[in-house]
C-alpha cells in the first residue's frame, strides 16, 4: 500500500468516527411524546452507511482551506450532519411503497418496516426540517453560511434531488436516452453531492473559480458513482450492497448498463472518474485531497465490479 493510499485511508477514517460521533447529538433533546419519532429518524440515521455526502463536504473546507488553521473539521460537524440527514431522509422516503418500495436498506429493514409508514414518513420530514437548524448552528460567519445553506435548500430541493425523484418517478417503465438517464441522475444523485462539496468550498472561503472547479469535479463524481451503483445492482451480492440486488432489471428500469452494456458502463465509469480528477487542476495542490478521496471512494469500487 503507498504512502498516499494509506493516508487517505487514514483521513477517512478519522472524519468518519468524527461524524458517527455527532450524529446522534443533531437528534437531542427528544421531544416528549414523539419518542416514536426519534427512534426511527435515529435508526435510519445511525444505520452505518457510508457518510460520502459529509466526507467530501469536509474534504472539500479542509482543501480549501488549505494552511488558513483556523478552520477545523471539528467546527464543521453540525454542517456535516446536517447533509447526511438530507440524505437519510431521501432513503427513508425513496424506499417507501409510493416510490421504489424497498424492504431493505443499509442492510437492516427499511424505516416503514421496522417501524410503520406514518412514522417512516414523518421521521424523513423531522430529518429534512430539522437539517437546517443543525447546520445554522455551525459557528460560522453568516456571510460564508448563509450561501452555502442556500446551496443546499436548492440542490436538496426542487432544483435538484426532489425534481430528480419526481422526474425518475414519471419516467418509470418507460425507455430512456442515455441523455435523458444523465440528466435524471444528475437531479437525483448528482445534486446533493455538488451541494455538499461547493458548501465545504463557501465555508472554507472558495472563490467563484474555484466553486466551478468543485461543482465540476462534484458533478462528475456523482455521474461515475451512479454508474458504478448501477453496476453493483447486477454484479455485487445483497450483503455486500446492503439492498437487494437485481432491483433494476425488476422494476424494468432503464441504467447505464442496460444502455451500454457491462463493459460501456464500466468505460463510462472511468472516464466520469478521470474528469472528476481533471475538474480539479485549477485547484493545484489543494485538490489532490478531494482526487485522493475520488479514487479510494470510486476508483476501488469501480475494480470490484468484475
Ligand atoms: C425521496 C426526494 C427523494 C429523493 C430520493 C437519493 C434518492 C432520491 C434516492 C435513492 C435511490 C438510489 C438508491 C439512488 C442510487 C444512488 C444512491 C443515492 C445511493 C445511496 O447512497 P449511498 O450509496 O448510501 O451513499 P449510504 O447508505 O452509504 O449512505
Amino acid at each position: 500500500m503507498s504512502a498516499s493510499t494509506l493516508d487517505i485511508k487514514n483521513y477517512m477514517e478519522e472524519r468518519r468516527a468524527l461524524i458517527e460521533s455527532a450524529l446522534p447529538q443533531a437528534l437531542q433533546p427528544v421531544c416528549r411524546g414523539a419518542e416514536q419519532l426519534f427512534a426511527a429518524m435515529e435508526y435510519s440515521l445511525m444505520a452505518g452507511g457510508k457518510r460520502l455526502r459529509p466526507l467530501l463536504f469536509l474534504a472539500a473546507l479542509e482543501s480549501i482551506a488549505a494552511q488558513d488553521e483556523s478552520i477545523r473539521a471539528e467546527d464543521y460537524l453540525p454542517f456535516a450532519c446536517g447533509i447526511e440527514m438530507i440524505h437519510t431522509y431521501s432513503l427513508i422516503h425513496d424506499d417507501l411503497p409510493a416510490m421504489d418500495d424497498d424492504d431493505l436498506r443499509r442492510g437492516r429493514p427499511s424505516c416503514h418496516k421496522a417501524f410503520d409508514e406514518a412514522t417512516a414518513i414523518l421521521a424523513g420530514d423531522g430529518l429534512l426540517t430539522h437539517s437546517f437548524a443543525v447546520m445554522l448552528s455551525t459557528p460560522a460567519a453568516a456571510e460564508r453560511l448563509l450561501p452555502a445553506i442556500r446551496l443546499v435548500a436548492e440542490k436538496a430541493g426542487i432544483y435538484g434531488m426532489v425534481s430528480g425523484q419526481v422526474i425518475d418517478v414519471a419516467a418509470e417503465g418507460q425507455p430512456l436516452t442515455l441523455q435523458q438517464l444523465q440528466y435524471i441522475h444528475s437531479c437525483k444523485t448528482g445534486a446533493l453531492l455538488q451541494a455538499a462539496v461547493v458548501a465545504g468550498g463557501w465555508l472554507a472561503g472558495a472563490d467563484a473559480a474555484m466553486r466551478d472547479a468543485l461543482m465540476s469535479y462534484a458533478g462528475s463524481f456523482g455521474l461515475a458513482f451512479q454508474i458504478i451503483d448501477d453496476i453493483l445492482d447486477i454484479v455485487a451480492d445483497e450483503q455486500t450492497l446492503g439492498k437487494p440486488i437485481g432491483s433494476d432489471a425488476a422494476n424494468n428500469k432503464t441504467t447505464y448498463v442496460t444502455l451500454l452494456g457491462l463493459d460501456g458502463a464500466r468505460a463510462a465509469a472511468a472516464a466520469a472518474l478521470a474528469d472528476a480528477q481533471a475538474a480539479l487542476q485549477p485547484l493545484g495542490t489543494r485538490g489532490e485531497l478531494l482526487a485522493a478521496l475520488a479514487d479510494a471512494c470510486l476508483g476501488a469500487q469501480l475494480a470490484a465490479c468484475r
